[in-house]
């Protein structure tokens, strides 16, 4: 895992950071001979769910922070039994650099024997001056006499930082670690928890830490990949720094791709072109550049090929199937509608965020408005933010109605959607959270 780099999206990732995550790690193996793996910084949203059983593809690796772990530093070391002769723990630990664990038989750590623990054994047994005891008599003792049984065990997925100031006051110099069943897996030594090594990890589709995966800043930042607003965190080093104003970032790791003279995989380049055309709503968001409908044909090119998942499929009619697969408001609960695809943001003090949820007929949202309402109050109170909004949108007809929490900055009574009769706001032509909502509502906080 240490060596490998991650390829990875926003938090509540969407298709399009799911799908940008794998096609760009699989870019830059075959191109640059990177080793990269592609994560994602949160569970699978039910459309991105069905594109990837649909192509028959693994969903990127789960990784929700950033923070070194134990198994980072752990090293296997080869371990001996408690009634094993302390010759054999001389011999392991002239290999391991001074340090044999003692392992007991089911498995669990017993005890380490190092330079100090043997010291004070020899020390105990033989009092302050040696008599006739010889060194093959002492090296006869079984290892559980003189092994230390009081160190710590840390799980192998535990962070280090949390256990920091217990490791620095400590004297010893190695320490346990374990599996969730307590089971013995390595040995971490304190001079290398003080200084793990750091995650590697390329951002893409996202630049703000704001909604990047936790601890992002004890990582090495690599690279970042991406079609939002700037957000971008500080970084030590220079980094390959792409933001370019296309409608996915599925189009800029398409367009890479043509230009290193390759061709994706019939599946990854479906998952490229769901991406792409999830966040275009088929080409037709105000955020469609021509170089997205060039990659959208490109792909499709690559994708629609015989033997593969999506061979008869137009853009249009795989378009379509990918939209309703994520839409709707009746098949999942209010919670989950208001919290799978939203973005926090902060402006002039105010901390809010903006959840959007597709239908493919914006007169269902009626019977659902007072449950979505409540669950978008609730949100707003549990994460503390000033206001919440929830755009939804009628992807059919190209059009959104605007839920808006109660209380909210008075200065949002001028948002330029007429309020209506149940309480939401009337955004006609209005799909896109990045291009349309967010930057009037930036405007109005920041006046
Ligand atoms: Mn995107």
């Amino acid at each position: 895992m240490q060596t490998k780099t991650f390829v990875i999206g926003h938090v509540n990732p969407d298709t399009d950071s799911i799908a940008s995550a794998m096609g760009y790690a699989w870019l830059l193996r075959q191109r640059d001979g990177m080793d990269t793996i592609a994560g994602r910084a949160g569970p699978l949203n039910p459309q991105s769910a069905w594109v990837l059983k649909k192509l028959e593809l693994e969903a990127p690796v789960l990784l929700t922070d950033a923070s070194p772990r134990f198994e980072s530093v752990m090293q296997r070391l080869d371990c001996i039994r408690p009634d094993a002769p302390l010759g054999m723990a001389w011999t392991l630990a002239s290999k391991t650099g001074g340090v044999a664990p003692v392992v007991d038989e089911d498995g669990k750590p017993f005890g380490i024997i190092n330079g100090l623990s043997l010291f004070k054994y020899f020390t105990e047994i033989l009092g302050p001056r040696p008599g006739d005891t010889t060194v093959r008599e002492m090296m006869s003792a079984p290892c559980r006499d003189a092994a230390n049984t009081r160190v710590a065990k840390f799980p192998a997925n535990g962070h280090i930082r949390d256990s920091l100031n217990k490791i620095l006051r400590d004297e010893v110099d190695e320490y346990w670690v374990v599996d969730e069943n307590g089971m013995y897996l390595g040995i971490a030594r304190q001079r290398e928890l003080l200084n793990p090594p750091r995650l590697k990890i390329i951002l893409v589709d996202h630049n703000e830490p704001r909604q990047a995966i936790a601890a992002l800043e004890e990582a090495e930042l690599l690279e970042i990949l991406d079609h939002h607003r700037l957000g971008n965190p500080h970084t030590h080093q220079p980094i390959r720094f792409t933001v370019d104003i296309v409608g996915s970032t599925s189009t800029l790791v398409c367009e890479q791709t043509a230009e290193a003279g390759l061709s994706m995989p019939p599946n990854l380049a479906g998952a490229l072109l769901a991406g792409l055309l999830s966040d275009t709503l088929i080409l037709t968001s105000p955020t469609t550049t021509p170089r997205d409908k060039e990659a959208a044909q490109r792909l499709a090119r690559w994708a629609f090929v015989g033997g593969s998942p999506l061979k008869g499929e137009t853009i249009e009619s795989y378009g379509k199937a990918v939209l309703s697969a994520g839409a709707g408001l009746s098949n999942r609960k209010p919670e989950e509608v208001v919290s799978t695809d939203i973005k926090p943001f902060e402006a002039n003090g105010f901390k809010f965020a903006v959840a959007q949820a597709e239908v493919t007929d914006i007169l269902q949202l009626s019977e659902h408005l007072a449950p979505l309402t409540q669950a978008l109050d609730a949100l707003k109170d549990k994460r503390g933010l000033d206001f919440a909004m929830l755009l939804i949108t009628d992807v059919v007809r190209g059009s959104s109605r605007l839920i808006v929490t109660s209380n909210a900055p008075p200065v949002l009574d001028d948002l330029p959607y007429p309020p209506l009769a149940d309480g939401t706001r009337d955004a006609p032509g209005v799909v896109s959270r990045k291009k349309q909502l967010l930057p009037v509502v930036l405007g109005l906080l920041e006046r």
